[in-house]
């Protein structure tokens, strides 16, 4: 954890920390013990709540119909550590240091940060343990549903400008990411996160201020937060004040024990066994989802539309195919608007359904020419899960 020094006004409401308010509410999740509460956090509307300390909270899968952007108040949350200083998250004071493999250490405010460049991206940010709870056979780790994904528009400065500032030295491998919030207990060890050079000098790596046209939401990294499009969330550093250019590659136990998934082209195993070698996650496989019709909809009979999302790590996505059938035949949908390669692409659709029981598939293609799996990839972390989807259908 990174040292903060002074308390703010933004912290009025979150004093000793933040919580929950319960609703009578709750929500089933379809497998084995999904049933979870909404709850209501500042700055957000009722969430599923998978912890509370630290929060956790995933966006409930009906909200994705009909927004390729996720709006702020329902965006997922994720965190690992409940040492979270809300109440010192102060924009005004904000320091964000750059240090290690440099010619010149900076430590910059936001308003000298925002002297920099600014660029918007529109993109997805998604968990690597989005849907880990459809895993058979069931792994651990946070039990969660579609909806640890979201996709924004970020405002920022590029990170490739502010370490050209410092000077990256020659020896640079890596560059390390922390944030303000830290463990509780000393024997825990800190969240932080490295990339390759490579990757954190892309054009398309941001230090975001903004979500949507506002300040980030605390939970979701107030005052500043780095974005990876095309990559997993755990790089996605929250409430960002430290950058550490490192000579080698970080070993610590976010990337050399946890966020590992199997080194081979699927990143897969056999369900239940354990990969030989493992690699750290890295770049979003495809997907795409339904978001009009819930699994196990009643529907009456004659021509459904049909309304859904598909992104991809960056290539864009190329088509989008439904089947009505299970698989059997597919018809393409049509691609709604372009908010850029890294964004939620929505798609629409018709089937007529006959009275019965269907199952529906959807299934994308990106520009890469990478598609998605007819039958679950399976590795021990839950992560990564990209099968096509089905929704099941009684149509009467
Ligand atoms: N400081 C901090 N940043 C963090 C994390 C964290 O625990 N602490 N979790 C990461 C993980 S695993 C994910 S998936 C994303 C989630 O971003 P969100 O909470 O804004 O949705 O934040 C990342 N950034
Ligand atoms: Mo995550």
């Amino acid at each position: 954890m990174a040292q903060i020094t002074r308390r703010t006004a933004l912290g009025g409401a979150l004093a000793g920390g933040i919580a929950g308010t319960a609703r009578a509410a709750s929500i089933d999740l379809p497998f084995a013990n999904g049933t979870r509460p909404l709850e209501t956090y500042p700055q957000k509307r009722p969430l599923i709540r998978l912890t509370s300390r630290p929060p956790q909270l995933e966006t409930p899968f009906a909200l994705f119909d009909n927004a390729p952007i996720t709006a702020n108040d329902a965006f997922f949350v994720r965190y690992h550590l409940a040492g979270i200083p809300f109440e010192q998250l102060d924009a005004a004071s904000w320091k964000l240091s750059i240090k290690g493999a440099v010619k010149t250490p900076l430590t910059l405010s936001l308003a000298e940060l925002k002297k920099f460049d600014h660029h918007d991206i529109v993109a997805v940010n998604q968990c690597s343990g989005n849907s880990r709870g459809f895993f058979e056979p069931r792994v651990p780790g946070g039990q969660a549903g579609n909806g640890l994904m979201g996709c924004a528009r970020w405002r920022g400065v590029r990170l490739a400008d502010v370490l050209a500032r410092a000077g990256v030295g020659p020896d640079a491998v890596q560059v390390r990411f922390d944030g303000a919030d830290g463990p509780i207990s000393p024997a825990t060890p800190d969240f932080a996160k490295a990339l390759d050079l490579a990757v954190a000098t892309s054009p398309d790596v941001l230090l975001a201020w903004s979500m949507n046209g506002s300040d980030l939401p605390v939970l979701n990294g107030y005052p500043l937060r780095l974005v990876v499009p095309g990559y997993f969330g755990t790089y996605w550093l929250k409430h960002l004040n430290e950058i550490t250019v490192l000579t080698g590659k970080l070993d610590n136990f976010w990337m050399t024990s946890a966020y590992r998934i199997p080194d081979n082209p699927t990143a897969s195993v056999p369900p239940g066994t354990a990969p030989t070698a493992t690699r750290p996650i890295g770049r979003f496989t495809v997907r795409s989802f339904i978001t009009n019709l819930a699994d196990g909809a009643h529907i009456a009979p004659g021509p459904t539309a049909l309304r859904g999302i598909a992104f991809d790590a960056g290539s864009g996505i190329a088509k989008v195919e439904v089947s009505a059938d299970d698989g059997a035949s597919w018809q393409p949908a049509t691609l709604g608007t372009d908010l850029g390669r890294f964004a939620f692409r929505p798609w629409t659709a018709n089937v007529t359904l006959p009275a019965g029981k269907w199952v529906l598939k959807v299934r994308a293609t990106a520009v890469s020419g990478e598609t998605q799996p007819a039958t679950p990839l399976w590795n021990p972390g839950g992560y990564m899960r990209n099968v096509i989807e089905s929704v099941r259908l009684e149509v009467a």
